[in-house]
């Protein structure tokens, strides 16, 4: 294994070890904030995103899934694992189900498939599992790549672990359009209602909630409070946007936002 890589590796382990799973970022210290979808091996979206927002005044939060499906995986996942380092405070990289690989097993999985040494796999794997899962604003806007876990308060998210039935809602939830709490599990997918998100948001003081991961979802639900976005042309021509939350007014409902194509 190539000693660079490992040390990239290991210095992001440390970092996320260090700043949690749940992040959280306020308005003295930045002007706006940059959601960006699942990037999925889209190297160029990446690349176009830290190009446009990467500002002393501004956070980009990234919401998981930055391998597989696209052709760049590797390349893709290297470019913000580095930015990361650069720029600890500034770029958050959220941990989808894709980087979970290691906790609950899915395929395809080209990347990490591609991976044949096994010590090389490993530290992907554990560097991966200590992303966090939850960036929490001032402003009552969250940002989780899935769903929302059913603990009682957001400081809960902090200890669930990887494989875990929270960690599942994070990362493998999905949210239909209809009323109800929890709707089942299809294949691994966690499927939620309205209920369980209305519950979920009071409890954690949260008005807004901006997601992806769920391809078939509109891009608002329940009463323009839960945003799913994605920036990767591996989902088509015209998914590579991205969500920017100003934090210098009320954002009451997700049509508050930008919305804006990278
Ligand atoms: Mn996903």
């Amino acid at each position: 294994m190539d000693e660079r890589e490992r040390t990239l590796l290991e210095n992001c382990r440390k970092l996320f070890e260090q700043q949690g799973r749940l992040l959280r970022l306020s308005a003295e210290r930045f002007d706006q904030v940059v959601f960006v979808g699942d990037t999925h091996g889209d190297l160029e979206a990446s690349e176009r995103v830290l190009e446009r927002f990467l500002r002393p005044r501004t956070a980009i939060v990234f919401l998981g899934d930055y391998v597989d499906r696209g052709p760049h995986s590797r390349e893709n996942l290297r470019l913000l694992l580095r930015a990361k380092l650069e720029h600890p405070d500034r770029l958050s990289l959220l941990q989808g189900n894709h980087e979970g690989f290691h906790a609950m097993a899915f395929y395809p999985a080209d990347f990490w498939e591609s991976l044949q040494d096994p010590e090389e796999k490993a530290l992907y794997a554990e560097t991966l599992l200590r992303m966090p899962y939850a960036a929490a604003l001032s402003h009552g806007v969250l940002g989780v790549h899935g769903a929302l876990p059913a603990v009682e308060c957001l400081e809960d998210i902090e200890r669930l672990e990887p494989g875990s039935e929270g960690w599942q809602a994070l990362v493998w939830g999905d949210f239909q359009d209809v009323e109800g709490s929890f709707l089942g599990d299809w294949g691994g997918r966690l499927r939620f209602g309205r209920d369980h998100f209305e519950r979920q948001m009071e409890r954690f003081g949260m008005r807004v909630l901006i997601r992806s991961h769920q391809p078939d979802a509109p891009l608002y639900l329940y009463d323009n409070r839960c945003l799913t976005i994605f920036t990767s042309h591996a989902y088509g021509p015209r998914e590579r946007t991205v969500a920017i939350v100003p934090l210098d007014r009320e954002i009451r409902t997700a049509r508050d936002l930008r919305i804006e194509d990278v």
